[in-house]
């Protein structure tokens, strides 16, 4: 019985601090925009993109020493989660709308 209670205690805390030190950030496409322009989040965070637009876009992030990740081409209707694991300032856009551009900044 303590036991338990202990354990429930303990997956309770790591619940806790889970939903307090890393969040989710919803950032959307659409009409061929990011929208915002400039997102500050801590680090662990995630960051889900979607695409409300009815064309295909392919975001990349890239890191302020040139290393880019590119996260594929994301269909209309389709949402993609990635992680920012280490800080810094990072560059957004999508490669096919040379136009759609955002930045983030992780802390
Ligand atoms: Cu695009």
């Amino acid at each position: 019985m303590t036991l338990k209670f202990v354990s429930l205690t303990a997956l309770f805390l790591v619940c806790a601090s889970g939903i307090v030190f890393s969040a989710d950030n919803a950032v959307d496409q659409a009409n061929q925009q990011f929208s915002t322009k400039n997102l500050t989040v801590k680090v662990g965070d995630t960051i889900t993109f979607k695409n409300s637009d009815d064309v295909t876009h392919n975001i990349s992030v890239d890191d302020a020493d040139g290393n880019t990740d590119d996260l594929g081409l994301q269909k209309p209707g389709e949402s993609l989660t990635t992680k920012i694991s280490k800080a810094g300032d990072y560059a957004i856009h999508c490669h096919i709308h040379p136009k759609m551009k955002m930045k983030i900044s992780a802390q």
